[in-house]
């Protein structure tokens, strides 16, 4: 049946519809599956030989979708024998109700009593299709995933990456339970787009989030301080469905801590509206600046929350957020921050899976901490030391010992992904759990920051903002015990947007009706047209587990806006642009990105330059200079 028909028949199905539909043909145990595409619910009937869809949407958009569904193919059923629609506007309502009930069984029940009429309520209907829809069969219970990323860490910044300054046993020791990954990249340089890729399973030539533009407005005085009313950055894109979206609706409970740059206070991108349970921490990354801040966000719904909500730190407000007074404050947002997400994890049981998603700030500038035995233990040690006088306007404070404080913000940080592993164990939980430590963005020089002094031997050029490897190159563990091999080692070059379609793999996750998207030999796709060709990630799984095949990409891409840098990944090879001007490296024999060989390979440069113009789509609120074209 060509769509022409096909659209006709839908057309020509009213009253009649019954005698139409071969529902003798059912054989039990088939499948039912929904999809809610763009506001408009669609059923799908999966049969050894036909399929029955259901529409609830225009008529003119059922051969649309059938199209859509010959583009990427189907999910569940190579070729399918017949299309059959269900024009909803001529249908009869019991009919459309029984169609979308979720169990064949029941359609066929019904069906021989003569479609008796089914006296719901829709919207708990819906619900409950969704829930039995996305839950496999399986009766044990999914993995957990607790993905912890810390802000601003460089890839030799760890002392199982190869740091000397100090060492870092417990994240050492959580490498040698699982896999350390050498080829790991973040999704951007800095970390809003970072996490915005993390989120959608997008590159950043297709995600809307490239930057970190700021929201801030208003004023509101916090005892001595102005701060801002509303803070924030650019809001994810509302029709995107993001990680936690996705993972709540197959029936993850999920928790984010830490900081959030995915939306400004009162958009439609907070945490409360973007599928996230519990939250505490930063909303605004330019606040998470301060160590010491006045307030932190919080959305609990279990402290009844209805909105993400600000809650002030009481003691820290009774001093100045700049100069001496600052160091009077005492309510250290990184701790506070961890210990609300260790009393989260603390609330998960064995017999619902979470998704865990821990952004620490921990050691972003600035360079400022408790005076406790942490920070002693560095104290003097790590000399020369560097002094900072502070800046003022972008809230970081002054320090005179830059190098002792960074040792022990990451010395902080291990001791949290310690406490995390040991919880985990108590709660029974850890051999359930995929744990994930990474970074979100290379080493920065700011805050009074001395990359150059902790990754002397220069393994990689460039910092945060640079899409050279030390902007992007980030240390990645996984331990999953029993699933991925302890103490193994993986060099697939992969990026923050493969880990969608990875959580989903974990997960067991084969179909999101809600968001009209499906898993396809490890990749998302998406059956709404506009974004058919934007999910770019591709599950790294098989890597992990050391079982199937892995499929690989052709290249990964990033741009970043504020440095005016593109950045592609090909093999061994790596194209560099900047202000549009393209520069090559070969990572296997320069891994430093030093000897700049475009000269010599200029055909290998168009084609590359020609791999950011298929992946690169305009945005006016990040543009970048492309390379020329030939
Ligand atoms: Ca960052």
């Amino acid at each position: 049946m060509n769509i022409e028909d096909y659209r006709e028949f839908c057309l020509s199905l009213g009253d009649d519809i019954e005698e139409k539909l071969p529902f003798g043909k059912f054989k039990s145990g088939e499948g039912v599956l929904v999809f809610y595409v763009c506001g408009h619910m669609f059923s799908f009937f999966e049969c050894n030989d036909f399929h029955v869809i259901s529409l609830k949407c225009q008529p003119d958009r059922i051969g649309e979708l059938k199209a859509q569904y010959d583009c990427v193919g189907n999910p569940y059923n190579e070729s399918p024998k017949h299309w059959i629609g269900i024009d909803p506007t001529t249908a009869p309502d019991h009919l459309l109700k029984e169609l979308t009930l979720n169990s064949y069984e029941i359609v066929r029940a019904k069906y021989k009593s003569k479609w008796a009429s089914a006296n719901m309520n829709k919207s708990r209907f819906w619900l409950t299709l969704f829930a039995l829809s996305t839950l496999p069969a399986a009766a044990q219970q999914r993995p957990n995933i607790l993905f912890i990323m810390c802000d601003d860490m460089g890839y030799g910044d760890l002392s199982c990456y190869g740091q000397r300054h100090f060492t870092t046993p417990n994240i050492d020791r959580l490498a040698q339970q699982g896999m350390r990954m050498t080829s790991a990249y973040a999704g951007s340089p800095v970390s809003a787009p970072s996490r915005a890729s993390l989120m959608t399973g997008q590159h950043t030539g297709h995600t809307h989030v490239r930057g970190n533009k700021e929201y801030w407005h208003g004023q509101v005085k916090y005892g001595l301080n102005q701060d801002f009313a509303v803070v924030g950055q650019e809001p994810y894109d509302e029709a995107q469905p993001i990680l936690p979206e996705i993972l709540k609706a197959a029936g993850y409970r999920t928790g984010l801590f830490g900081k959030w740059a995915g939306g400004y206070e009162g958009s439609p991108s907070t945490p409360d509206k973007r599928g996230i349970d519990e939250f505490y921490g930063y909303i605004c990354q330019f606040q998470a600046h301060l160590y010491f801040p006045n307030f932190l966000n919080r959305f609990s719904r279990s402290m009844g929350d209805t909105c993400v909500v600000r809650e002030v730190l009481e003691q820290n407000v009774l001093h100045e957020m700049f100069g001496d007074d600052y160091a009077n404050r005492q309510q250290y947002s990184a701790d506070l921050i961890h210990q609300r997400a260790l009393e989260w994890l603390r609330h998960q049981e064995k017999d619902n899976p979470f998704l865990g998603i821990f952004t620490y700030t921990l050691p972003h500038a600035e360079l400022r901490q408790p005076d406790d035995s942490l920070l002693q233990a560095f104290r003097g040690k790590l000399l020369p030391e560097r002094a900072y006088c502070g800046d003022k306007p972008s809230r970081y404070n002054p320090t005179s010992e830059a190098h002792a404080q960074f040792a022990a913000m990451i010395t902080r940080l291990d001791v949290q992904v310690g406490e995390i592993m040991q919880l985990l164990e108590e709660r029974g939980l850890a051999d359930n759990t995929v744990l994930i430590f990474t970074s979100d963005n290379g080493p920065h020089e700011e805050g009074g920051a001395d990359p150059e002094y902790f990754n002397h031997d220069g393994m990689f050029r460039g910092l945060k903002r640079s899409t050279h490897e030390g902007g992007i190159r980030i240390p990645f563990i996984v331990r999953w015990p029993g699933h991925v091999q302890a103490g193994s080692e993986s060099d697939l070059p992969f990026a923050f947007y493969d880990l969608l379609p990875t959580f989903c793999d974990i997960a067991q996750i084969r179909r999101i009706p809600q968001y009209g998207l499906t898993m396809k030999k490890g990749r998302l796709i998406s059956l709404l047209t506009s974004h058919l060709s934007s999910l770019d990630g591709i599950s790294i799984l098989p890597t992990l587990i050391a079982k199937g095949h892995q499929r690989k990409h052709d290249h990964l891409y990033w741009e970043f806006h504020e440095t005016d840098m593109l950045g592609v990944r090909y093999g061994n090879w790596k194209l560099v642009v900047k202000h549009g001007k393209p520069s090559l490296y070969d990572l296997d024999i320069d891994p430093h990105e030093d000897h700049d060989l475009a000269d010599k390979h200029p055909g290998l440069v168009r084609k590359l330059v020609k791999k950011i113009y298929d992946d690169h789509t305009d945005s006016p609120l990040f543009p970048v200079t492309l390379p020329p074209k030939d």
